[in-house]
């Protein structure tokens, strides 16, 4: 018989998954239609960690244990950090936190996500309610903005079959090929799209003035705003025409359209601000609160639950982390020699650190400079529950197969608990009050209780239901970016500067899987594939073989996330709001090598 559980990755999809015999398929009914994607396809012929190991040694895992105890007795509280990532994005994963919280230990905030448009999203709306995909399947028009879901959200394309469809995007993704509009938008330049499609909408007399009446009285001010932006001279710079505009604005107005947001447009300091003038344009078109309109973007995956973990801490930033201000560092489901920006610093900085635990599944660059590596267990050999940022869905994760391999989160901490006499409550009481933010669903699925399909029906959040526009000075903030860069541009030569541009790869979750070896270069540079490369950033280099493409733009240079080297040329700077790790600042020359 079937036995059914869920994918524990980082992805918007969260399906829900049949496990027989070994063999893991989509489930039937719902969004999975049956499938699952390559790296669930996959999993199980993935090689694991089997063994744990202190500064390179084989040891058991009772040895690993007392190893992590004696670590951790050596330290003064402060000395003491809990990093941990999103390798697994299932509930249970926050049991190490109440452990390292109850110590005394520090805990990280921040992103190296999506926070800094979640920052945009809240600022505008008052807070982020995201519109599932059970929403998006009953658009008119669909706009991909800077989302690639071939990759990264696979279920999605069946619901865009019959619907109109316009991406933006630098590169030309798969979608991209089956858009009726596509956008080769310069990297980085969204926001001046957005105001002048706005603008325009205001121009044309396209807007939902009703609407805007009662949830967005600014509207005026926002369109003297968008006034300032030079329309002639921004089009020539952002690669749009007139023309594209126009086709916009003819596909959107009238329409049940959702705006499906990823995280590329907001890989930049002011990724807050680029996503709050995209959600301005939903606005000045009335989407919210309608039945298949509005905006997708990565949710809140933990909307509507509360935890029952005491993880009230300290915290310092994941993004900047300086990890030798602790003389422990116990690294959980991450992998932030690879990950995190800026790498070389994350290096010295972790090197200078006395002990290094690395608790996770695979072997990466982490686990090797690790003194202490103890092995996770897999979603099948571990209890757990998830949720998504993607849809509302409420999924079970019993444990499916039996292991001598690792431990389990809540083992860890079980353990961890009792020798220092901190209170935990048994495993199947903290699964139990998940399951009470659960609601079951007509055809016996389960839904997060509370969470609303079409949510902003009576207007925002904010104290005066009303939309919160981008001000003056914040514009300028960006729009002075883009002045500052073409002057750079004059002073050196044009071409010597790229934009680097670092998206997901089909083939891996981030640096989990079968990792990117190349870089990616339009043909126009003048490489070929084969080319041996040195990418220079300020921060860094990092050397890569090239693979041509003709989806890429002439200035751009597209390095895949978990590509060994790429964070080599990111700096450790934050967004300017979100707390966000900053991908694609960094320009970048290139020389072959
Ligand atoms: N296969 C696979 N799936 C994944 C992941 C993975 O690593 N691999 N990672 C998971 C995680 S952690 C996340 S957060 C999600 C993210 O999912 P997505 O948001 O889809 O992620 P990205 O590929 O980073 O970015 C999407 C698109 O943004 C474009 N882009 C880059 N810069 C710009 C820009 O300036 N403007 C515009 N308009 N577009 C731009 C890129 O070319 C890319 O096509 O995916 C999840 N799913
Ligand atoms: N240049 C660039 N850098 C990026 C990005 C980008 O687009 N470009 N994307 C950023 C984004 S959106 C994200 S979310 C981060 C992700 O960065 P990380 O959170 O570091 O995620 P992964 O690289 O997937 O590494 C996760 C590790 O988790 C471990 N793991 C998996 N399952 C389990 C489990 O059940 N238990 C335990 N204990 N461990 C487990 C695996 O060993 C794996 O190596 O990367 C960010 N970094
Ligand atoms: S699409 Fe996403 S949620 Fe579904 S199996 Fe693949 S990684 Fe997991
Ligand atoms: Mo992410």
């Amino acid at each position: 018989m079937n036995k059914i559980t869920a994918c524990p990755l980082d992805c918007f999809d969260a399906c829900s998954v049949a496990y027989k015999d070994g063999v893991l398929k989509g489930t039937n009914g719902g969004h999975t239609q049956g499938f699952l994607c390559p790296h669930l396809n996959h999993y199980e012929q993935q090689s694991r960690i089997t063994t744990p190991r202190y500064r390179g040694e084989e040891i058991t895992l009772d040895a690993a244990l007392t190893k992590l105890k004696e670590m951790i007795d050596a330290n003064y509280k402060s000395e003491l950090l809990h990093y941990r990532g999103s390798g697994n994005f299932a509930l249970m994963q926050e049991v190490t936190d109440h452990f390292f919280a109850q110590m005394g230990a520090k805990l990280t905030d921040g992103s190296l996500c999506d926070g800094a448009g979640e920052a945009g999203i809240v600022e505008g709306r008052g807070s982020n309610k995201n519109m599932p995909m059970s929403e998006i399947a009953k658009s008119e028009v669909v706009i991909i903005w800077g989302r690639n879901p071939h990759t990264t959200s696979s279920h999605l394309l069946p619901l865009l079959k019959g619907k109109k469809l316009i991406v933006i995007d630098p590169v030309e993704t798969q979608v991209a090929k089956m858009a009726d509009l596509f956008i080769q938008i310069k990297p980085h330049t969204d926001m001046y799209l957005a105001l002048l499609i706005v603008r325009f909408l205001h121009i044309n007399n396209y807007c939902d003035d009703d609407y805007l009446q009662e949830y967005a009285s600014e509207s005026e001010e926002y369109y003297e705003l968008t006034q300032t932006v030079r329309i002639k001279s921004m089009l020539e710079n952002i690669g749009v025409s007139l023309g594209q505009v126009g086709t916009i604005l003819e596909m959107i107005v009238d329409k049940k359209v959702a705006i499906v947001c990823g995280v590329g447009i907001q890989k930049y300091r002011d990724g807050a601000d680029i996503m709050r003038s995209i959600d301005a344009i939903a606005v000045h078109l009335g989407l919210f609160g309608k039945e298949g309109s509005g905006v997708a973007y990565l949710g809140n995956s933990k909307e509507g639950i509360v935890s029952p973990f005491k993880t009230k801490s300290a915290r310092v930033s994941k993004v900047d982390t300086e990890f030798d201000a602790f003389k422990t560092v116990f690294i959980q489901g991450a992998n932030p020699l690879s990950q995190m920006p800026n790498s070389q610093r994350v290096k010295q900085s972790l090197s200078q650190t006395e002990n290094v635990v690395y608790f996770g599944l695979y072997e990466n660059e982490t686990s090797a400079m690790a003194d202490l590596v103890i092995p996770a267990k897999t979603f099948l050999q571990k209890s757990d529950i998830r949720t998504s940022y993607g849809h509302h869905a409420f999924l079970e994760m019993p444990q499916l197969q039996e292991s001598d391999i690792g431990i389990s989160e809540y083992d860890l901490s079980a353990y961890l608990c009792k020798a220092y006499d901190i209170e935990i409550k048994p495993e199947e009481e903290y699964l139990e009050h998940f399951k009470s933010f659960a609601e079951v669903l007509d055809d016996g699925t389960f839904c997060v209780k509370g969470r609303e399909n079409i949510p902003y029906r009576d207007g925002f959040d904010r104290d005066d239901n009303e939309f919160l526009f981008l001000e003056e000075t914040e514009i300028d903030r960006s729009a002075n970016k883009i002045i500052l860069t073409k002057n750079r541009h004059k002073k050196r030569k044009v071409s010597s500067e790229l934009y680097l541009i670092t998206p997901k790869s089909p083939k891996s979750l981030n640096s989990q899987f079968q990792r990117e070896k190349s870089v990616y270069l339009s043909s126009e540079l003048g490489y070929v594939t084969g080319d041996r490369i040195r990418i220079t950033s300020s921060v860094g280099s990092v050397e890569l073989e090239v693979l041509v493409s003709d989806a890429l733009r002439q200035d751009t240079v597209l390095i895949y996330s978990g590509t060994a080297g790429v964070n080599n040329l990111t700096s450790s700077v934050h967004s300017y709001e979100g707390k966000n790790a900053v991908y694609q600042e960094e320009k970048v020359t290139i020389e072959k090598i």
